[in-house]
């Protein structure tokens, strides 16, 4: 298909960690699928890292770690454009823009925000309110129509359509209003400690995630002391939280349906299903982390991906930003 025919996707991933399993099965493989028949543009979103309290040698040494995670998993730097965020400049000029039609109220009701603003009272950083418009940004900047993510991130996209089509009804139509690519059981992976929580790279607790650089006795040991529901049948339902989110990674990682492994383990208890998942996981994710392993050892090639990256990002960036700094009444340099 001629690439400028496609329809665009836009995703990005925080360099806060290694990838875990939510992240690989509500996002990434869907970033590895849409990169054929899309014309894709993935971000290593290193903005977003400092919403948070950061340490720069950590953010600096995870970017380029994350550059590797995304070519582990089947990112194609020549299918896809993948770049960071911070190399094009323009992601925080039109996330300003954005800032000024956004408003406290919509900002304010975000979910994310409240849960990660808990117990901050006034001190909470402006930067942790304001990102979901940096990441309207982020996907408007590149006039996506599809935005590949996990069903946290529902919300977020409803937001970046309400700025772009206020953007649109302000100053005339120049954003593309994108939509959410939100796909199967896998779009919320939930903690293995506490299946009320999502998986997550910051909930700072190690048994509650599989990292996707996790070795099999790493993965062996964080499924044995995974949480289980009372009882010992090994079936998904609304009364069944934990199991039901094992069988679903179990089948995302080996392509059997959960009816089919409801009826392989039944009355084969818990110890037993635990153990075959964690050999099927260990099993997926091998070849992923040996992937990582040889991509992390050759920096100059991460760093070269990454340049060229920025600079097919780039021009998309300075078209788009050109017609927003007309639209909103901007004036250019005259020489
Ligand atoms: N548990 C999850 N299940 C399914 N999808 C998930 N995603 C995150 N957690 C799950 C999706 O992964 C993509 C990248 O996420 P991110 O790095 O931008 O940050 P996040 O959404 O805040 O994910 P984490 O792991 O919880 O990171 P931290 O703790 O660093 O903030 C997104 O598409 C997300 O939906």
């Amino acid at each position: 298909m001629n690439p400028s025919a496609r329809p665009r996707v836009f995703s990005g991933i925080q360099p806060t960690g290694s990838p875990h399993l939510g992240n690989y099965l509500g996002a990434l493989r869907n970033w590895v699928r849409l990169q054929d028949d899309h014309d894709a543009y993935y971000c290593i979103v290193d903005l977003h890292a400092m919403t948070m309290p950061w340490s720069p040698a950590e953010l600096h040494a995870r970017t380029l770690e994350t550059s590797a995670s995304l070519l582990s998993v089947g990112i194609d730097p020549e299918a896809s454009v993948l770049f960071l965020q911070s190399h094009v400049p323009e992601h925080v000029e039109l996330s300003w823009v954005l800032t000024c039609i956004a408003r406290m109220g919509e900002l304010r009701r975000m979910i994310q925000f409240k849960e990660r603003s808990k117990g901050e009272g006034e001190s909470v950083g402006v930067g942790l309110f304001a990102y979901p418009v940096l990441q309207a940004a982020d996907v408007l900047l590149y006039r996506a129509h599809r935005v590949p993510v996990g069903e946290d991130q529902r919300q977020h996209i409803e937001l970046m359509r309400d700025l772009a089509e206020r953007f649109n009804a302000q100053f005339g139509d120049t954003l593309v209003v994108p939509e959410a690519y939100i796909r199967g059981p896998g779009a919320r992976i939930m903690a293995l400690d506490d299946p009320t929580q999502k998986m997550s790279k910051s909930a700072g607790r190690p048994t509650a995630s599989i990292l996707l650089t996790d070795d099999p006795g790493q993965i062996t040991k964080k499924l044995k002391s995974a949480k289980t529901d009372s009882g010992t049948q090994v079936r998904a339902g609304e009364d069944k939280p934990e199991l039901t989110n094992l069988l679903s990674i179990f089948s995302l990682v080996t392509g059997e349906p959960t009816e089919s492994l409801e009826g392989r383990f039944q009355g084969r208890g818990y110890g037993d299903f635990k153990a075959q998942l964690a050999e099927a996981v260990a099993a997926h994710l091998t070849p992923l982390r040996e992937r990582y392993e040889a991509a992390l050892a050759d920096p100059g090639e991460l760093e070269r991906i990454l340049a060229t990256g920025a600079k097919r990002a780039s021009e998309v960036a300075a078209d788009t930003m050109a017609d927003v700094r007309e639209a909103v009444g901007l004036r250019r340099p005259q020489a």
